[in-house]
């Protein structure tokens, strides 16, 4: 903590401590990292551990497959927990590779292809 121009206590940002002002600290005044200079959780980021005492860590949030369903023309739909980008901005079949699994635990690669919406 330091002392603004009013007297007034005011959290200072970067010295690894959070007392609760600022979403996080991580004890540096960088952006990218997951916690910025304004002391702000960065979009895809996950902060824990900012106490008084202990500094944040920040980590990233991978894009995760959150559900797979079949509709009735048996088109495969992959829902993600993000918007996803692929290689040259549209999904191609050079992002994805498609394996079934059968009851041996054999993997086959599936020829598919790509519908959009
Ligand atoms: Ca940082």
């Amino acid at each position: 903590m330091i002392k603004g121009s009013s007297g007034a206590c005011l959290e200072a940002r970067g010295d690894g401590m959070n007392f609760g002002m600022h979403q996080c600290d991580d004890k540096n005044s960088v952006d990218g990292d997951g916690c910025s200079k304004e002391g702000l959780v960065e979009k895809d980021y996950k902060c824990t551990g900012g106490f008084p005492y202990s500094k944040d860590n920040c980590t990233y949030i991978p894009t995760e497959l959150i559900e797979v369903k079949a509709n009735f023309h048996n088109d495969l739909i992959l829902k993600f927990s993000r918007p996803i980008m692929f290689t040259n901005g549209t999904i191609g079949l050079e992002d994805l590779k498609v394996l079934y699994k059968n009851a041996t635990g054999f993997n086959k690669e599936v020829k598919y292809r790509v519908l959009t919406n």
